[in-house]
């Protein structure tokens, strides 16, 4: 199977990880009002490299921020995003922070209400597949939305119609507070795949080539028209749910410690270095570039007007 470009990878890897340290910094200095870790779940990007953007539609979850810098978000784009400036494209500061979205780049918007843009994202691919494009449909969620009948209905309706679109629930092992154990019965989410007559699998979410080679399969099952895939990747968020939460009241110390040695940023580092295609020198130097990326984009969203009062109600309200 062909490889990914694994630099690109890792850039994109690296840029998420260190956008995701800024925000936080933003918020806890009341600079940035709201922020969404994406901090461990940085692997999922593998899935971005088995899709053709923008011939294929990413429907994503929202900490699915590597992935999408390399389906072409820009760093300028998710700092407006983060201070809600007019221009930002995702939704000119109308969503709230991390509601991805980019029609031309198709990348819809999750749906802050969990996880109704599943059903949004099956009615994508249903439209590709009665327009007899061959477009694929990615839709990410997390564990503690696989609990709700939404996923229930658009897995059942997707496999009936075998329609071009590949799931892929990102389980973290909590839905913010509550664990895994108290949301399903089922040790993996992927084992349900086959109450819906498609195929499951589990991915380590902390090795991105696993997630790109088993993406690919997915990919390349509903572009052929053979229906839709279930795919689990394993994962861990480093940080809490958002700035509005407190992890310390259920998860333990210990427990943040272990999975932190498993850090997929890190671990794809030494798989790269060990490649031969990478080094202390590049690593260094690919840093200071993202920084200095980072500041910019910052810089010029910060500088970026602020709405006006009277614009509070456009497009909020017909006129
Ligand atoms: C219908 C609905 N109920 C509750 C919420 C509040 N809420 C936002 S995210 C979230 C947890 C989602 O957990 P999971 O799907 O596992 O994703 P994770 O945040 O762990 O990545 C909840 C309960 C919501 N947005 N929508």
């Amino acid at each position: 199977m062909a490889q990914p470009d694994l630099l690109e990878l890792y850039r994109v890897m690296l840029l998420a990880r260190m956008i995701d340290e800024r925000i936080w910094f933003l918020n806890r200095q009341g600079r940035a009002h709201f922020a969404v870790p994406v901090a461990g779940h940085e692997g999922v990007a593998g899935y971005a490299f088995a899709l053709n953007p923008p011939q294929d539609y990413v429907v994503p979850h929202y900490r699915d921020l590597a992935a999408l810098l390399h389906f072409g978000l820009t760093s300028q784009e998710v700092f407006l995003n983060l201070f809600a400036k007019p221009a930002d494209p995702n939704s000119a500061g109308r969503q709230m922070f991390a509601h991805w979205s980019n029609p031309q780049k198709h990348i819809l918007s999750l749906s802050s209400p969990q996880p109704n843009h599943i059903t949004h994202a099956v009615g994508v691919a249903l439209a590709s597949k009665i327009r007899g494009e061959k477009s694929v449909t990615w839709a990410g969620f997390g564990d503690g939305s696989s609990s709700k009948g939404d996923i229930h209905e658009s897995m059942n309706f997707a496999s009936i119609h075998k329609l071009p679109i590949v799931f892929c629930c990102e389980n973290n092992r909590y839905a913010i507070s509550v664990p895994q154990e108290k949301q399903m019965a089922v040790q993996n989410v992927a084992d349900r795949a086959s109450g819906y007559g498609m195929p499951g699998v589990v991915v380590n979410g902390n090795d991105p080539l696993e997630v790109y080679q088993v993406a690919c399969k997915a990919v390349e099952r509903a572009r052929r028209g053979e229906g839709p895939s279930l795919i689990e990747i394993k994962t861990y968020r480093f940080l809490p749910h958002t700035s509005n939460d407190d992890d310390k009241r259920y998860r333990s110390p210990e427990e943040l410690l272990a999975e932190r040695a498993n850090d997929p940023v890190t671990l794809f580092r030494e798989v790269i270095i060990h490649e031969k295609i990478w080094d202390d020198a590049h690593d260094q130097a690919l840093k200071r570039e993202l920084q200095k990326e980072i500041d910019d984009a910052q810089a010029f969203a910060e500088a970026s007007p602020a709405a006006e009062p009277e614009d509070a109600f456009t497009n909020v309200y017909a006129s």
